[in-house]
């Protein structure tokens, strides 16, 4: 039985910044995800909040959208088996401070809204998102 999943990733503008992409890319790979579509692009404001659209009512919207949108990110889709979840686990808890050893954002994380990557959170997202992305 086969559960090859694809899910969304994003390396956000933050950990860009710090030219973090292949090392990150690295770590996904050295996880046994592979990478299947990538691209590096900078999206609006009103394209960060139809992404986000699901914390809207949330305090953060705001910055957050603000913050996604603020300068270039990857955008990346990546497989493996049980890739969702798995990518959840690596990329380690929303805030750094809380995140565990060996998990993305505890190694690059610089605060709870500059957490350097982003992850769908379930299957029926994850097709939602990388529509929402690599659509043509
Ligand atoms: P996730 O990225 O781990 O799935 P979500 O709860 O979906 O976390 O939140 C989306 C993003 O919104 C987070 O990655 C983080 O950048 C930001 N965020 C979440 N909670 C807070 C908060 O309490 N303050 C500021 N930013 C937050
Ligand atoms: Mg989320």
């Amino acid at each position: 039985m086969s559960n090859i999943e694809k899910t969304l990733s994003i390396i956000k503008p933050d950990a860009v910044e710090r030219n973090l992409e292949n090392e990150i890319k690295k770590i996904f790979i050295d996880n046994g995800f592979k990478i299947i579509k990538s691209k590096k692009i900078k999206i609006e404001k009103s394209e960060a909040e139809k992404f986000y659209k699901v914390h809207e009512t949330k305090p953060f919207y705001n910055d957050l959208c603000s913050y996604l949108s603020s300068g270039p990110i990857i955008v990346m889709m990546i497989e493996k088996a049980n890739a969702v979840l798995d990518n959840r686990e690596l990329m380690g808890a929303t805030n750094p401070k809380e995140a565990k050893d060996g998990t993305i954002r505890k190694k690059f994380g610089i605060s709870i809204d500059k957490n350097s990557v982003h992850g769908s959170d379930s299957l029926e997202n994850a097709k939602i998102e990388i529509d929402f992305f690599f659509k043509d």
